[in-house]
Parts: structure tokens; C-alpha cells; sequence
């Protein structure tokens, strides 16, 4: 087992981004659900970021969706960033709430609409640019309803042809992180369903193109934690999606349905070192806080990948190792639910201590007088959600 002072290491210098969209209000696709002191623009979304990194330490970056976050001065939000101790994250086009991408973007039937879609991975690119982000983050909505509706294979021609036009553009410091979905807005097929379609494109592009992982998107059993250390294998892992889901891509608090399962994944990122930060995995939130208050739900988000974290870390690798040589099913299963089955409350609350933050985030969340704060000072405008 890494000893305390390693453990407690790792754990400080771990990062986790939060997106821009988790600020905004949000919800299903029946409703909307407003709250009150919601950002109202990409500058206020920073600034409520800024509390999720001042109370837990590691959320430093933010992810920015185009045109929901769109600026006419990216330098000057990059400037606002900074003076929070912030830097802009990856950069998400949208090619799925318009609705000439009705029948999809970059897999469209009509060459003018894959034009349209086209010019906005661009674009995105030159946001990157001024932005100085390095990861250009794509999930496409394309997909059919109906079988016959298109053809699937000259699709995934019509995909490879776009990528490919964006890969080009991309610079020397900058990646594509290519994210699957196995269903959803289209019921019938998706042009990138899974993690080994979005893995043979990221092959045909090369090295700078690597797969993304949202934890949402696999049918119910899949077993996350193999896609996880075969990307890592190939180095084709360029990060994550962090969120929980129950039925579908439910989009809720990572860890919040299945802490071993996010247990399991870390576990796989840990026995890689891939939590280095030259490994260059990108560990995001994807998540809407449809019910429950943004900021408070975003520092428990965090603060739920770092205890699945911290027990990752605590897996005895040399016993585990002993064990799986000798062939010791239950003694190795043991070592890996020794380590799941500590509370690590204490030792995250020492590391915080250590960083002179606050050892319970949440409770000094509240009590700093913030939320209160916004709910004042935020009553005009408009507030910025889902397609604002
Ligand atoms: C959609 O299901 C994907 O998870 C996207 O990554 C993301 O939620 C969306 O693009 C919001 O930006
Ligand atoms: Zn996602
Ligand atoms: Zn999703």
C-alpha cells in the first residue's frame, strides 16, 4: 500500500473540472425548473465555480459549452477565470439544438448542413485558441429514429470525413476527446454508439484523438471499469464524463447510485497512474442539478470522486498483486474491499486541513453566506440555462 504521506499526495494534487452547464438551470425534457441567484451570463457561472474550488480545492477548471457560453471577449474571460484562480477547460461545440440538425449534424443527408456543423467545430477551434484550452470535447446528437431513415454506413463516412477536417485543425497542444452514447436523442441507432466506434475513429485520426467516457452512457450491466483499463492500455483515454444514472444518462451526482462502481474505475485509473497529471485524463463533471442547489451539489460531486479516489489509492497493490499471481480469487476480491470498505472521511479531512481549507466543504459552503448572496444580487436578467 502507498504509504499516508504518497496517498495524501496524490489526493492534493488531483483535479476535477465542472462544467459551465451545471451552473445554469436546467432539467427533463418536460420541464425546466428555475432557481433562484442562477448565473446569469458565462462570467457568473465562473464566479460560482470559483466557491466549488475555494471549499474543496481541486476544481480548478471550468468546461464551456459554445454558444451557450458564448463571449465577444474570450480574453477577458479568461482574465475573469484567472482572477478567481480559475482556467477554461474544454471547450463543447453544440450541433443538436438547432433545428436544421434535426435529421443530425455532422452525419446529415444534406451536405449544408454538415457545412453548417463543420464551420462550428472551427470555430470551437478558434475558441480553444483564445481561450488557451487544450481539449476540444465533441458528442454528437446524430443518430436515426427509424431503420431506413439513412444510411448507416455512409454516415460513419460522413463522421470520419468531418472529424477528420477538425483533427487537422487542432494544434500541436491541443486534442480531440471524442465522447459515445449508446442511445438517445436517437432510439433506433446512433453514428457514434459506443467506446469502440469512437475508439477505431480516434485510431484513423491519430494520437491527439482519444475517447471520452461519460459514465452515463452504457446500457444498464456494462462493466465501465474494463472500457476504462483497455483505453488506458492503448492510451486512448482522454478522460471523463462523471455523473450517475439509474435508468438512462440521468446526468445526476457522480457516486451518488453507485460509489463502487466509481470505486472500480478509480481503482483502474490508480493501478495505470493514470491520476498523474502526464497521463493527461481529463477527470469532468457531466452533470444538471435539476432539484437540488448547484453549488452544494457540485462540491459533493467533487468531493465524491476523491473519497472513490483516496480508496483507490488505499488498495494494497502488492497484496493484490500476490494475490491475483497465486491465483487467491477471495483473497484478492478481499484487498480491493478492504480498501472500498474504509471510511476515508478522516483522512480527506486531514488533507484538507493540510491545504487550509475548511475539513467539511459543504457545512462551510453554507455557512460563508454565498448562496444568500446570489439570491440577492442576481433578481434581474435572465438567468442562463439549457439553450441560453
Ligand atoms: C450528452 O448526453 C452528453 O453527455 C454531452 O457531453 C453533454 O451532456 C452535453 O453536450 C451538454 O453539454
Ligand atoms: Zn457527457
Ligand atoms: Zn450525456
Amino acid at each position: 500500500m502507498a504509504d499516508r504521506k504518497t496517498v495524501k499526495a496524490a489526493l492534493t494534487e488531483q483535479r476535477i473540472e465542472t462544467p459551465s452547464w451545471a451552473y445554469g438551470n436546467s432539467g427533463t425534457r418536460f420541464k425546466t425548473f428555475s432557481q433562484e441567484g442562477i448565473p446569469r451570463d458565462p462570467f457568473e457561472k465562473l464566479d460560482d465555480a470559483a466557491q466549488v474550488h475555494a471549499f474543496t480545492g481541486i476544481a480548478p477548471s471550468v468546461a464551456l459549452h459554445i454558444p451557450w457560453d458564448r463571449v465577444d471577449d474570450y480574453a477577458a474571460l479568461g482574465a475573469h477565470a484567472e482572477s478567481l484562480g480559475l482556467t477554461l477547460g474544454a471547450i463543447n461545440p453544440n450541433t443538436f439544438q438547432e433545428d436544421e440538425y434535426k435529421l443530425g449534424s455532422i452525419c446529415n443527408p444534406d451536405p449544408a448542413v454538415r457545412r453548417k456543423a463543420q464551420a462550428h467545430l472551427l470555430e470551437c477551434v478558434d475558441i480553444m485558441d483564445a481561450t488557451g484550452s487544450d481539449a476540444l470535447s465533441l458528442w454528437f446528437a446524430d443518430g436515426l429514429n427509424y431503420p431506413g431513415q439513412d444510411s448507416l454506413a455512409e454516415r460513419q463516412q460522413r463522421l470520419s470525413e468531418a472529424l477528420r477536417v477538425a483533427y487537422d485543425r487542432l494544434g500541436q497542444d491541443q486534442r480531440m476527446l471524442l465522447e459515445y452514447k449508446f442511445f438517445e436523442p436517437a432510439f433506433y441507432a446512433t453514428d457514434l454508439p459506443d467506446w469502440g466506434t469512437s475508439y477505431a475513429h480516434c485510431l484513423d485520426l491519430g494520437e491527439r484523438a482519444q475517447v471520452l467516457v461519460d459514465t452515463g452512457h452504457h446500457a444498464p450491466g456494462t462493466n465501465i471499469e474494463f472500457i476504462v483499463a483497455f483505453l488506458l492500455g492503448r492510451g486512448r483515454l482522454g478522460g471523463f464524463h462523471f455523473n450517475s444514472r439509474f435508468y438512462a444518462d440521468d446526468d445526476l451526482m457522480v457516486g451518488a447510485a453507485d460509489p463502487f462502481q466509481l470505486f472500480r474505475i478509480m481503482h483502474e485509473i490508480v493501478r495505470a497512474g493514470a491520476l498523474e497529471e502526464s497521463a493527461n485524463v481529463a477527470f469532468m463533471l457531466d452533470q444538471c442539478h435539476n432539484l437540488e442547489p448547484k453549488i452544494p451539489a457540485l462540491i459533493r460531486s467533487v468531493l465524491n470522486v476523491q473519497e472513490a479516489t483516496a480508496k483507490a489509492l488505499l488498495v494494497d497493490g502488492d497484496a493484490l498483486a500476490g494475490a491475483q499471481r497465486e491465483g487467491d480469487v477471495l483473497g484478492a476480491n478481499a484487498v480491493l474491499m478492504d480498501a472500498y470498505n474504509t471510511d476515508v472521511r478522516p483522512l480527506l479531512a486531514e488533507v484538507r486541513a493540510d491545504m487550509g481549507i475548511d475539513p467539511d466543504p459543504i457545512a462551510a459552503y453554507h455557512r460563508s453566506g454565498y448562496a444568500e448572496k446570489i439570491v440577492a444580487g442576481r433578481k434581474d436578467g435572465t438567468p442562463a440555462g439549457w439553450g441560453a
